[in-house]
């Protein structure tokens, strides 16, 4: 606990996350897409999203770029403000699961340290980490929003992958490759993997 919030009580609440799972008929967890700018991150998150609603499954796609029009304007690339990014959608992302949702985060987050910092606030079947793989060369030749020829230019700083570093998970619990499989394959792999793993079982209580 910070030094700031030595006096802040902790709150008990009286519906459960077992009511919650129950309500919903499912268990709730997070979705950690990680990857370069231009890998895929929010496609494939966009694209499971709507999967899920087919199998009946409450989720929510939280994404970077978009929270940083609102919860993170204030913050920008430097190693410390992604740090701060990363760790504000790590607690919104808890009260997303706590809430009995399946968060789908899709930030770059390159910094395996702030990775982990986010999935030790997790129990540990709750946090799943995607790595949407693709090469650099190939990320730079999408550039869907044309940022690769800026940073190129030198007219963004500290990008990822050009004058910024990525750090690839060591041990993500997924592997997608992006520029060898389609969307679908993506959002099939992924499924499999809930389902392996029982995130896609009705709720039963124990
Ligand atoms: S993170 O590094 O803090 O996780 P985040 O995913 O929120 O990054 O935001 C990345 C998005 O911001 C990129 O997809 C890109 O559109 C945009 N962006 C703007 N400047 C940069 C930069 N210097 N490095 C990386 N992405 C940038």
């Amino acid at each position: 606990m910070s030094n700031l919030a030595k006096h802040i009580v902790w709150q008990e609440k009286r519906v459960t996350r077992q009511d919650r799972y129950r309500l919903n008929n499912h268990r709730s967890c997070l979705i950690w897409f990680t990857g370069l700018s231009g890998a895929g991150k929010t496609t494939l998150a966009t694209a499971l999203e709507k999967e899920l609603y087919e199998y009946g499954i409450r989720s929510y796609v939280l994404d970077g770029d978009n929270l940083r029009h609102g919860l993170n304007s204030n913050l920008g690339f430097s190693p410390e403000d992604r740090k701060e990014n990363i760790r504000r959608i790590g607690e919104v992302s808890k009260l997303f699961v706590d809430a009995g949702l399946f968060a789908l985060t899709a930030m770059i987050s390159p910094y395996r340290e702030d990775r982990q910092l986010v999935r030790e606030r997790f129990a540990k079947h709750e946090f799943i980490e995607v790595y949407v793989k693709c090469p650099l060369e190939v990320c730079e030749k999408r550039d869907p929003k044309g940022l690769y020829k800026k940073a190129r230019k030198g007219e963004i700083q500290h990008f990822t992958g050009i004058s910024a570093p990525y750090e690839e998970p060591l041990h993500p619990e997924i592997i997608v490759e992006s520029d060898k499989q389609t969307l679908e394959q993506s959002v099939q792999q992924v499924i499999q993997y809930l389902r392996e793993n029982h995130y896609l079982d009705d709720w039963q209580q124990s």
